[in-house]
């Protein structure tokens, strides 16, 4: 039976054990630059088979958060260069989340302080985090303008660019951030696309940005370096939709064929109970996976949200080829040797999750 702590692959990434490290937002990049700090924190993650970066910016407008980093400045590639390096030599792989939030922003955070972008006007219900005088603050997000259809290639280059500067910045691949209710699933979701156009309406038309995003980013660096993530049912950031089944099939039927090193889905809500619903059926992974193979999909399938070492072996038993850890990732920096020897873990601590320095972050012990 296949073990949680034997190699694995995704794509063209070779990783030494299948327990991955999630993304996990910290708002420690001031300016959007990553820090010496980060290159400290996630080389002590290492032992991971993989770790995905915290969700990154593909350009400023992409922007909804205080201190978030980006990737689309030569400055930014070099602090990221610091991060890989730094996980290189401790013997690890990390992968870069291209991130482009949409709706969920504030003026505050944008060029010249204008408005948001989404696929439709519509406000999200949601909360996004300035940092004033200091302190991390949580605010309404700000109203959003419907991108025009023409400015839509002008994103999808951004996502190219950004690409681009992950192998430029030493990365072993990238995974898009198709996820939480940002920009890609706002397209995805009736509940935020109201478009009559080509990128609104029909199942095809409503994933037609995320193809075109992913197709596009494997184009600049093979899809064997390449990783989606998605979170059918979250109510992440106001994400709804009442018929997620057919929509998400829809969707990894469309990347079958494009061969991604995997797909890393997010099971209820994030953060929060594994069975929530949108719609009135319970959601069928089973047979999203099995849509994604039956088209081609032959990468890996990652799993996400509340798994700890049992479940997680259970998952790997029923043909998840990896498992992804946040929260206990985040408190653990050496979560891998702890679940093979069933060793307590860390708790986390809550009030430095956003924002601070290397208290919360970079201070949570090893064993022994
Ligand atoms: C927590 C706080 C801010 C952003 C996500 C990128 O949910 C995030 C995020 C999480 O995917």
């Amino acid at each position: 039976m296949t073990s949680l702590f034997e190699p694995a692959r995704a794509g063209d990434i070779a990783l030494a054990n299948r327990i991955v490290m999630a993304p996990l937002t910290r708002n420690r990049a001031p300016g959007a630059v990553p820090t010496p700090l980060m290159a400290t924190y996630y080389a002590q993650r290492a032992s991971g088979g993989l770790l995905v970066t915290e969700a990154t910016a593909i350009s400023h407008q992409g922007q909804g958060y205080a201190d978030v980093p980006g990737i689309w400045s030569a400055e930014q590639v070099a602090g990221w260069k610091r991060v890989t390096d730094a996980v290189h030599a401790a013997g690890g792989k990390i992968v870069v989340q291209l991130w482009h939030v949409g709706r969920v922003s504030h003026t505050d955070l944008q060029p010249n302080n204008g408005q948001p972008v989404a696929p439709s006007a519509i406000t999200a219900k949601t909360k996004t985090v300035l940092i004033k005088d200091g302190v991390p603050t949580f605010v309404e997000t700000s109203a959003p303008r419907a991108l025009d259809a023409g400015e839509i290639p002008g994103i999808v280059q951004d996502y190219r660019r950004a690409a681009r500067n992950a192998i430029a910045a030493g990365f072993d691949g990238v995974e898009v951030h198709g996820a939480n209710g940002y920009l890609i699933d706002q397209f995805l979701r009736a509940g935020s696309n109201q478009r009559t156009d080509d990128y609104g309406g029909s199942l095809e038309n409503r994933t037609r940005f995320l193809l075109e995003v992913v197709r596009a980013v494997t184009e600049e660096i093979g899809a064997g370096k390449v990783g989606l993530r998605l979170s059918p049912v979250t109510p992440a950031n106001d994400a709804k939709d009442d018929h997620p089944q057919p929509l998400f099939e829809h969707a990894v039927r469309g990347l079958g064929p494009l061969k991604l090193a995997y797909i890393h889905v997010i099971e209820g809500a994030t953060g929060g109970p594994r069975d929530h619903q949108q719609g009135d059926q319970p959601f069928d992974y089973a047979a999203l996976r099995k849509a994604w193979r039956d088209t081609g999909g032959d990468g890996a399938w990652m799993v996400n949200n509340g798994y700890n070492g049992t479940l997680a072996t259970e998952a790997v038993q029923h043909g998840a080829d990896l498992v992804a850890f946040g929260t206990p990732f985040l408190a653990n920096p050496d979560l891998p040797r702890r679940l093979k020897e069933n060793a307590p873990l860390n708790t986390p601590d809550k009030a430095t999750f956003y924002g601070g320095g290397a208290k919360g972050y970079t201070d949570y012990p090893a064993l022994a």
